[in-house]
């Protein structure tokens, strides 16, 4: 395991555009973290989210119309997912996620308060195509909430939603929240919380290689940059070089790999890509989804759909 994430850091380090996968924001302090900032007044789209899927729960239900299995694409502590329960009844719920530890004990706990839900949690690597042959005869809803489609690069989200409309096989369909474009400001500044927890965040992944492959980040080496970017819709999160700084990444059993940043350089750490309503069903209906029903807030801050396949 830590050769080959040593070669795959090695490579996404040492690239002209040097970057650490957002996958390595998960570790254990950096969930934490993250649930922190779900709780910032800064950082509105997971309450927005909430609102959303609440003030529309029973247009929700009526558009899912029954759910023999909800599959739940990115369950972390299952929050999100058990919500749906009660509205849209599921026989059975699939709780799938990079950490299968940490989502074991939530369906437990979960199991014991919905005991006619046929539960199970399964380890998943989003950035590999799904499949799910054994669930073809049942009706399926996906469930990715919270913007996460905003870190696929937009040709990753269409190869996602195509894979998605296939494993519906017909039967099913996708209940997905997605952030929308707005003001420059709101955005920065769900980005850029003055409490500094997104920094923290963000900082956290260099502690989380370090662990996983020996390497040397320090971390007052480094601070949080994050900005909207205009013209590519999306927010980027890098990690700027306050100095001249050497990072080494030990080599398995052979030479050690040094790499050398100047002051100002930047690891591209995540993008959290932004859309329009407009754009979001365009997209959904070029993967072959059909009959696109979607709920917004006042603010038009967030956008909930849920697309049939
Ligand atoms: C969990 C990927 C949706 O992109 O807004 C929060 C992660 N990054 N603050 C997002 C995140 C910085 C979040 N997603």
């Amino acid at each position: 395991m830590k050769n080959s994430l040593t070669e795959e850091l090695l490579v996404s380090l040492s690239a002209d555009k040097p970057s650490i996968s957002p996958k390595f924001f998960y570790d254990d302090v950096g969930s934490h973290l993250f649930d922190v900032i779900t709780l910032l007044d800064e950082y509105y789209p997971t309450r927005t989210e909430k609102w959303i899927m609440n003030a529309y729960r029973r247009e929700i239900a009526d558009a899912v119309t029954h759910c023999d299995i909800l599959v739940d694409l990115g369950a972390g502590n299952c929050a999100k997912g058990s919500q749906l329960f009660t509205s849209i009844k599921p026989k059975q719920y699939r709780a799938l996620d990079i950490s299968k530890e940490y989502l074991e004990a939530a369906v437990a706990d979960l199991q014991k308060q919905f005991p006619q839900i046929e539960m199970s949690a399964h380890a998943i690597d989003l950035s590999l195509p799904l499949t799910f042959p054994e669930l073809q005869a049942l009706r399926k809803v996906f469930f990715y909430p919270g913007s996460s489609i905003g870190n696929f690069d937009p040709e990753k989200a269409d190869q996602f939603f195509i894979n998605l409309t296939q494993e519906c096989y017909g039967n099913g369909g996708l209940l997905i929240g997605v952030d929308l474009v707005k003001d420059t400001q709101t955005l920065n500044l769900a980005y850029n919380d003055p409490l500094g927890v997104t920094a923290a965040f963000n900082l956290n992944a260099l502690l989380n290689v370090n662990r996983l492959i020996g390497s040397n980040f320090k971390l007052q080496d480094w601070e949080h940059y994050a900005f909207y970017n205009t013209s590519q819709s999306r927010i980027e999160m890098h990690l700027r070089a306050r100095s001249d700084v050497q990072v080494t990444l030990p080599g398995n059993g052979s030479q050690d790999h040094v790499i050398s940043f100047s002051a100002g350089d930047l690891i591209h750490t995540e993008n959290s890509y932004k859309y329009t309503q407009e754009h979001f069903v365009e997209k959904l209906g070029r993967a072959g989804f059909t009959k696109i029903q979607c709920w917004t807030d006042p603010n038009k801050h967030f956008l909930v759909c849920f697309a049939n396949a």
